[in-house]
């Protein structure tokens, strides 16, 4: 049985003590002793909060402890290392997770439990780490948890952003932003190294100067500001291996501003000190649009610079020649964010090492490869004029790589001007700029799609003229998700469940034998413990609706969930217009019909970019719509609509195993890939999507029976934008259809309040205004059908409960453990480097 397991596998991680053990008598010990020492406590009287803090302390000295062996033994080996480059990282909470990974969860929850208090519990006082937005950013985070568990040699380097992702606070149904203060209580899962610090240099001057009897360009920059590397172990499972992600944080340099202090100016020039400090200050919440802020800019070189600086330093104590740096070193740029890093790579290399041009972007064309996370076309650009002035040297380094870049095409494509004006790095214009997908693309070795179909946009739309010149660079790598974080830490009763069926914990390290959950396919036994566990976590979700929301929902009903970011291409608003319809029918039902209606609770979560203003109204009319059916004690538990506020990864954690049914309703075409999905796939949740990003895969894996699929594919998607663009000039009314029109003057029409804040969100639908560009209307009876598809099926609960089974079986393929294997393998080239016990 279990317990079987269990102890084996305690037996495997008990191999693993290093100088710390880990039993539940010296966990309890060092417990104790964090609440004297660190926390500053008596050990009689702490409260859960302070327990908490001790216990973090307790597992961080077991981090540390590992991290050092694993670092050392990096050191001894000198593999070919990984330097993952990502300005966002949305890591959540770390005790559960580490003390998963770490093997000494049952000894942690036992020495707690001996001092009166409950692991859970405990667990639960944590805040989270949100320095990102959404996907990118928690993607970033199960691949850091992936590498480290796959024994990988890298490295983690971003942004100890002060302040991380704004919290949603939801005011009479708007949302509003409050500050997230992470790191106003301490935080025990960084290690901060003072002595590793770099200095960044901003603006100032190019200059000329010879050397060696040749010219040289010098960079006389006019602003330093000083990086401190805070180290964030990250332990890997079923491995010693802990690896580090090293965030920067923005000091004041001891130079700053000297002449001020000799010229008597002392508090002006400890005021301006401060400024230097803003530039790691806050996360910049829009998770799609980047464009042209100059803060934005210096947090993009503040990054790349102390993190190539640090890189660098690190290959020239183990290595003498440049030539060696493709076979020792591996970057790579998590979307175009830090693509300075290749103009720096090129500096430093130039100017400071004097390697000469043509071998330095030899070099520089062999190290970095680049993963773009989105559908959008129209890519992050920076602006000369800003570039000019903050970092003129970049900009002289960009020009060159540019004009290189556009001889060698001139020679391989001719003189055609239009074709040349569409490849190159720098766009011409009202506003020059620099293109940095196009940077990214022309300089990478790899270029990576996140699913099939997004590699499939990339080659035929997106960067049609680069993959007719390189199609050997264009490759894609499924977004995965880490079971690790999705299944054991967030639903420890499926874990226990599928452990004790498929007769071993193997899975929490090889997702691929989930598959082994069909042999069991048909035993009732299995089906029983099954619902069991969907049944607890929904009643655990149900407890939080309740307390956040103050709605009671009863536990039959179907949990129905829509939980990501608010955008119009997701169409949270298809599925706001679906629960009107839906009210709308129960509304006009007889009493005999309403008995056979499968009741529903509508969850729906996500922050809304703050000035992104038709995903706000979106969250102020899902409440509204919810305030008016809530209300309705006509309607009473068939339907019940909830938003939850302030979703974030310890949220999802909560809403992910309670989901009955889970929605991905992207336009076709515009999800790059969707992790949420997959995350609820592994919990599950069946899904009623479109075949949009990764879901397209998902069908692939567990078949089209076994999940809800709607709406216009991605070949039909360009077809109906004509054919809605060709009934533009007449109103057709009649082209809409009836369900939908009726809702849509609903809403309008003030029937849920506010119809003039409404206005623009309904025209964004309507033709002749915004002419509904992500195709509500025409995806609108399909989806309806799916939905009532879901509700049939959950009347059948063996039916159910089967695909339910079979989504979990066929979720292996969507680990990130198979994302990072690919990657290690086929990008990065790098090999597992296990450090011994
Ligand atoms: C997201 C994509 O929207 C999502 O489809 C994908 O699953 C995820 O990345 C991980 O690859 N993109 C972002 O979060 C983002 O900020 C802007 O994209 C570049």
């Amino acid at each position: 049985g279990l317990g079987e397991h269990r102890a084996k596998a305690e037996r495997m991680f008990s191999l693993m003590d290093g100088f710390l053990k880990n039993d539940p008598i010296s966990l309890q010990k060092d417990i104790l002793h964090h609440v004297e020492y660190t926390v500053a406590r008596s050990r009689f009287s702490f409260d859960d909060f302070e327990a908490y803090q001790a216990l973090a302390h307790t597992v961080r000295d077991r981090l540390i402890e590992r991290w050092h062996d694993t670092h050392i033994y990096f050191k001894r080996t000198k593999p070919k290392r990984l330097y993952f480059l990502s300005l966002e990282f949305l890591m959540g909470r770390s005790l559960s997770n580490s003390v998963i990974n770490l093997g000494i969860e049952d000894q942690c929850a036992e020495a707690l439990n001996q001092l009166g208090f409950e692991f859970e519990v405990v667990a639960e006082q944590e805040g989270d780490a949100a320095l990102g937005n959404g996907g990118l950013a928690r993607l970033s985070a199960c691949q850091m948890d992936s590498l480290a568990t796959l024994d990988y040699p890298a490295w983690g380097y971003g942004l100890r952003y002060e302040y991380g992702l704004f919290r949603q606070i939801i005011v009479d149904g708007f949302q509003h932003e409050k500050p997230d203060y992470w790191l106003n209580f301490g935080n025990p899962w960084e290690i901060e190294r003072i002595h590793v610090t770099y200095e960044v240099k901003f603006y100032g001057t190019v200059e000329e100067v010879e050397m060696n009897g040749e010219k040289q360009k010098v960079w006389i920059p006019g602003e330093t500001v000083e990086a401190v590397a805070y180290d964030n172990p990250i332990p890997g499972y079923g491995t010693r291996n802990t690896i580090n992600l090293r965030l920067w944080a923005a000091k004041p340099s001891s130079k700053f501003d000297l002449e001020a202090y000799n010229t008597g100016d002392y508090i002006n020039s400890v005021v301006n000190r401060q400024n230097a400090e803003t530039i790691s200050n806050v996360l910049y919440p829009d998770d799609r649009s980047h464009q042209g802020k100059e803060l934005r800019l210096k947090q993009q070189y503040f990054f790349v610079s102390a993190s190539l600086q640090d890189i660098m330093r690190r290959f020239k104590e183990e290595h003498t020649n440049f030539d060696e740096l493709p076979e020792k070193v591996a970057l790579h740029l998590n979307d175009t964010h830090p693509s300075l890093s290749i103009a720096e790579v090129m500096r430093m290399l130039v100017d400071e090492e004097h390697l000469g041009w043509h071998k330095a972007w030899d070099i520089v064309c062999k190290i970095f490869s680049f993963t773009t996370h989105t559908m959008v076309t129209d890519g992050e650009k920076i602006p000369v004029e800003l570039l000019e002035n903050l970092l003129p040297r970049h900009l002289e380094i960009l020009y060159e790589i540019n004009f290189n870049f556009l001889e060698e095409m001139k020679k391989r494509i001719g003189l055609d001007y239009s074709r040349l004006a569409l490849l190159s790095i720098v766009e011409e214009g009202a506003m020059k700029s620099i293109r940095m997908a196009n940077l990214a693309i022309v300089c990478s070795h790899t270029v990576n799609g996140v699913s099939k179909l997004h590699l499939e946009k990339l080659k035929t739309k997106t960067f049609k003229d680069f993959y007719g010149l390189y199609p050997e660079k264009f490759q894609c790598k499924t977004n995965g998700v880490s079971q690790r974080r999705w299944i054991v830490v967030s639903n420890p009763g499926l874990r226990d469940l599928i452990s004790k069926w498929l007769g071993t914990e193997a899975w929490i390290r090889d997702a691929d034998l989930l598959s082994g959950l069909r042999d069991h396919l048909d035993n009732a036994d299995f089906h029983l413990e099954w619902k069991m566990v969907k049944k607890v976590n929904k009643m655990r979700l149900a407890e939080y609706i309740e307390a956040m929301s103050g709605v009671k929902v009863s536990l039959d009903a179907m949990f129905d969930v829509q939980v990501k970011r608010i955008h119009e291409y997701k169409r949270q608003l298809l599925n706001i217009f679906g629960i009107i319809h839906r009210y709308n029918c129960l509304k006009n039902m007889d009493k005999d019909s309403r008995r056979k209606v499968v009741p529903r609770v509508c969850i729906i979560g996500g922050k809304a970019a703050p000035g992104y203003e038709i995903a706000k109204k979106i969250i102020k009319l899902c409440h509204a719509v919810a305030e008016k059916i809530n209300n309705d004690t006509d309607i009473g538990d068939l339907l019940k609509v909830v938003f939850i506020p302030d979703y974030n990864v310890s949220v999802a954690e909560l809403v992910i195993p309670g989901a009955d049914l889970s929605q991905h309703l992207s336009t076709a075409g515009n999800e790059a890939s969707g992790t949420g999905n997959m995350k609820f796939l592994m919990n599950g949740c069946l899904l009623l999507a479109t075949a949009d990003g990764s879901t397209v895969e998902i069908i692939e894996e567990i078949g089209e029976d076994n999940l809800f699929v709607f709406g216009a594919k991605v070949h039909e998607v360009e077809k109906r934008r004509q054919k809605r663009l060709s009934n533009l000039a007449p109103l057709q009314p009649a082209k809409v259809p009836l369900h939908f029109a009726r809702v849509l003057r609903m809403v309008r029409d003030g029937y849920f309040g506010h119809n003039d804040y409404f206005k623009s969100l309904c025209e964004t639908v309507e033709f002749g205004f915004g002419n509904d560009y992500y195709l509500l209307t025409s995806d609108f009876g399909s989806y309806l059908e799916a939905q009532a598809a879901a509700d049939k099926a959950f009347v059948n609960q063996d039916k159910w409960t089967r695909m339910s089974i079979l989504s979990v079986a066929g979720s292996g393929r969507f680990s990130s453990d198979r994302t990072i294997q690919d990657y290690a393998e086929s990008t990065w080239k790098i090999s597992p480097c296990r450090c011994p016990l």
